[in-house]
């Protein structure tokens, strides 16, 4: 067991709390990974500071040459990805070659905002008058505030840090009390790549605290934030009163559609992957089923033999295909929404109740869950579980299979399986989400694209590749006008 401190200006510092925190692994309960300060706004000032101090300097700085220490960073990471990814499914319970993914998206992060330091393009535009240019070029904001998740420990923190400091700003990450550890050695593979003190800034603590100082302190330019909508709500209508920019990346309630026309044993092996990979605690993850009726009983059968099939157990083994929930109060959710499903009069097809077999007693495990017969209404069939259950609706036809997918408050991920290039190809134009996927389950994005959601599942920014270098940047149009001669737009035409 190891004890953190937070990490402030380039030093460990303990916090002026004096309070800490225990994490502990969710498939072992005995298992404390570390001890964590519950820092408070004292430290977060302290954290402001360095990372303001660190600012103009750091800006200063080529970004090619910003971009050498992304690279070694990356390098670093390949060194200890199988250490990291064993320490990552100790904290947050999915399987090792999950965490192994989770890492694999940092490294793939770092490298892309390596070579980002030399493609950090800007458009050159004609001006309408002789002897001017114009072009546009992307400035830094300032200090950053990166509040991050539990379920992809390394890969989100990654998303919002390579690309936040790369372009020149400073940072302080807050991230989730379940996941500290992962995201603590993260930031110190960026020291060891040699970014120097105070660029970014860690710490620990609670959302309710540390979170909701970040979003009133007048220091901070920008919150980078994944989480859940309704705490997105929150942080939007703080960021709005004070005109803070802020990203939000929030909940799902992912479709995939399977048409009668499908490869069946594909969709198969897509929903069971997207479902109960990372124990359906994705905001990617596939919540609803929508099956096309001529296939829909086969289908079910089919799900039924596959799902109970799944290994459970310590996400360490190998063999095993689901880790256990987070914590409790994630298990006590799946439990809670398994009730409303029952009361709803959805049908149970397999699952339904907490899994203790063995080792397992120990840890927040909780059975593959299947509910059949479910109306798109249905609480659900609407409300983000986070955990693993599926809901499988029953569609008349691909028109009708489009209206329940689009029919949710969410837009995150969608996907559809079918043969018929035309039926592909209407879904990818009528799905109200960020992203589409077609003959490939909802879950499984790639760094280097544009990454988020319609609707309550963001406001608009797109993570990853080029967008997101958008949200922690400010574009500045420059006009140059050679001419010597005041020249006025709109005003004076060009005249041979
Ligand atoms: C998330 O759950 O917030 O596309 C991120 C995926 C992963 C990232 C998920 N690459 O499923």
């Amino acid at each position: 067991m190891k004890e953190y401190k937070n990490f402030i200006n380039g030093k460990f510092v303990d916090s002026k709390s004096g309070r800490t925190f225990e994490n502990r692994n969710p498939a072992n309960w005995d298992e404390v990974i570390g001890i964590f300060p519950k820092s408070n706004a004292e430290d977060l000032n302290m954290a402001i500071e360095a990372a303001k101090k660190a600012y103009p300097r750091w800006r200063a700085i080529p970004l090619p040459k910003k971009a050498e220490i992304m690279r070694r960073a990356a390098e670093i990471m390949i060194s200890k990805k199988e250490e990291a990814a064993r320490l990552m499914t100790r904290e947050m319970g999915k399987v090792i070659k999950e965490t192994r993914g989770d890492y694999q998206e940092g490294i793939d992060t770092a490298l892309y905002a390596a070579g980002q330091g030399r493609r950090y393009f800007g458009y050159s535009v004609p001006s309408e008058l002789p002897n001017k240019i114009c072009f546009t070029r992307r400035d830094p904001l300032g200090v950053w505030g990166l509040i991050t998740p539990w379920n992809f420990p390394v890969a989100i923190p990654s998303w919002k840090i390579f690309p936040c400091i790369l372009s020149g700003n400073t940072a302080i990450i807050k991230p989730a009390t379940d996941t500290p550890a992962s995201a603590g050695e993260l930031v110190q593979v960026l020291y060891e790549a040699g970014l120097p003190e105070g660029v970014l800034n860690i710490i620990y603590g609670g959302g309710g605290e540390i979170g909701e100082a970040m979003l009133s302190h007048p220091d901070i330019v920008g919150i980078s934030f994944t989480g859940s909508s309704d705490i997105g709500m929150r942080i939007g209508e703080v960021c709005g009163k004070t005109l803070k920019r802020c990203s939000l990346e929030l909940g799902g309630k992912n479709g995939q559609v399977v048409l009668a026309d499908a490869n069946l044993d594909l969709a198969l092996d897509g929903v069971l992957w997207g479902a109960f990979g990372t124990t359906g605690q994705r905001c990617t993850a596939t919540s609803r089923l929508i099956i096309e009726e001529p296939i829909y009983n086969k289908f079910i059968e089919m799900l039924k033999a596959r799902v109970e099939k799944l290994k459970l157990g310590n996400g360490l083994d190998e063999t095993v295909d689901v880790g256990p929930l987070v914590n409790k109060g994630q298990r006590d959710t799946v439990a809670m929404y398994v009730d409303i499903g029952k009361k709803e009069g959805a049908k149970l097809l397999t699952g339904g109740e907490p899994y203790t077999e063995g080792e397992c007693a120990k840890g927040w495990f909780y059975k593959p869950t299947v509910f059949i017969d479910v109306l798109p209404t249905m609480r659900i069939a609407q409300e983000e579980i986070f955990g693993p259950v599926l809901s499988v609706i029953k569609a008349k036809n691909f028109e009708e299979a489009i209206k329940i997918l689009n029919g949710t408050t969410y837009g995150l991920s969608s996907s559809i399986y079918t043969n018929d290039l035309n039926k592909a190809q209407k879904a990818a134009e009528l799905a109200e989400t960020g992203i589409v996927y077609i003959n490939a389950p909802t879950i499984g994005a790639e760094c280097h694209l544009p990454f988020g959601g319609m609707k309550n599942t963001g406001n608009g920014h797109r993570e990853g590749g080029w967008t997101a270098y958008e949200i922690f940047t400010e574009v500045k149009t420059v006009y140059i006008d050679y001419s010597g001669t005041l020249q006025k737009a709109q005003i004076d035409t060009w005249q041979e």
